[in-house]
């Protein structure tokens, strides 16, 4: 239970972790939606804020059931999940926590690139279920000498790119927009999946890059590619993925996020041609505390001067 707050009752969003709930309570009262009204709860007008987090998402409805939101502040990089323009409409504030989730998300990239390449899941397990004397496991394939495609070279891209090139791989980007640096720029993603052998998904999710990567783009990757997500599952059609593991239309993929999460009943669970994880890319103690501490600011500083640290543009 948290001691009262000088600022207004914030509505939770989402289930966080307890170390960062434990840090939201000692400067926030929280509400869960269905508490409010309740006695000794506050009341839907008396909500000023909302705190979630980036794998949530916030309705127009939820928005319209608030008449005294004035912010919403996410811990995440990502704020596909908050419908923006309408909250903007309405004089909210949408704040995320950017830069801090770099180096673990980008960690996490490449650890589920080698992990794919090496079948470490698979060679753990192979251990494990004593098959090590019968058979020998079978041949990976080397991250050196590769050409790698980075899909969105924002903040996280350059720090996942920092990490492979001592790999001795090769670097390629797609994006928006061409950038100040070395390496080479491709203005249609086809193209750049026919050129590399792996490609890395690390750009925002939401309408501009939903199902970016489809069945054509698998097709120019080829037999001998490898995909990576640690963006965002929409980014990804994933029926058209299904088939091109299934079909060997793509050697392999590693998969930190989906179309829906929790991940149900899915081809992906049942193919060995792929790593998957529960959308941990940021999911680290250091990690999650320092966006926790950014989201909390965000919320400090808006309430008593009006401005957030890191208001989404
Ligand atoms: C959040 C995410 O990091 O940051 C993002 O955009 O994809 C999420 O993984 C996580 O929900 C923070 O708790």
């Amino acid at each position: 239970m948290s001691a009262p707050s000088r600022f207004p009752p914030l509505l939770k969003v989402g289930v966080f972790p307890e170390p960062v709930e434990l840090a939201l309570l000692e400067t926030f009262t929280l509400a869960e939606f269905d508490d409010l009204g309740r006695e000794g709860k506050p009341r839907h007008d008396e909500i000023a804020g909302i705190v979630t987090r980036s794998n949530y998402r916030i309705s127009r409805e939820l928005i319209d059931q608030l008449p005294g939101l004035r912010i919403i502040s996410t811990n995440g990089v990502g704020y596909d999940g908050i419908p923006l323009d309408y909250a903007r409409q309405k004089g909210i504030v949408v704040t995320n926590t950017p830069e801090v989730l770099n180096e673990a998300v980008a960690e996490m990239a490449v650890g589920l690139l080698l992990a794919l390449l090496r079948h470490i899941p698979g060679a753990d397990a192979f251990v494990r279920e004593g098959a090590w004397p019968a058979m020998s496991f079978p041949l990976g394939t080397t991250l050196a000498g590769k050409k790698v495609g980075i899909v969105g070279l924002g903040r996280i891209g350059k720090e996942i790119v920092k990490r492979l090139l001592p790999f001795r791989v090769d670097v390629a980007y797609f994006g928006r927009s061409r950038q100040d640096v070395e390496w080479a720029y491709f203005d249609d993603i086809n193209p750049l999946a026919a050129y590399v052998d792996i490609l890395v998904l690390c750009c925002p999710g939401g309408p501009e890059t939903r199902g970016l990567i489809d069945a054509r783009v698998l097709q120019s990757l080829g037999p001998k590619g490898f995909l990576v997500n640690v963006a965002r599952g929409s980014v990804v059609n994933e029926p058209d993925l299904c088939r091109a593991l299934i079909d060997k239309t793509i050697a392999g993929a590693a998969l930190d996020v989906f179309n829906r999460e929790p991940l149900d009943a899915s081809p992906l669970r049942d193919l060995d041609n792929v790593v998957l994880a529960p959308h941990i890319g940021s999911a680290t103690h250091e990690t999650r505390m320092r966006m926790a501490a950014l989201a909390i600011r965000n919320l400090c500083d808006f309430f008593d001067t009006g401005r957030a640290v890191t208001a989404v543009a």
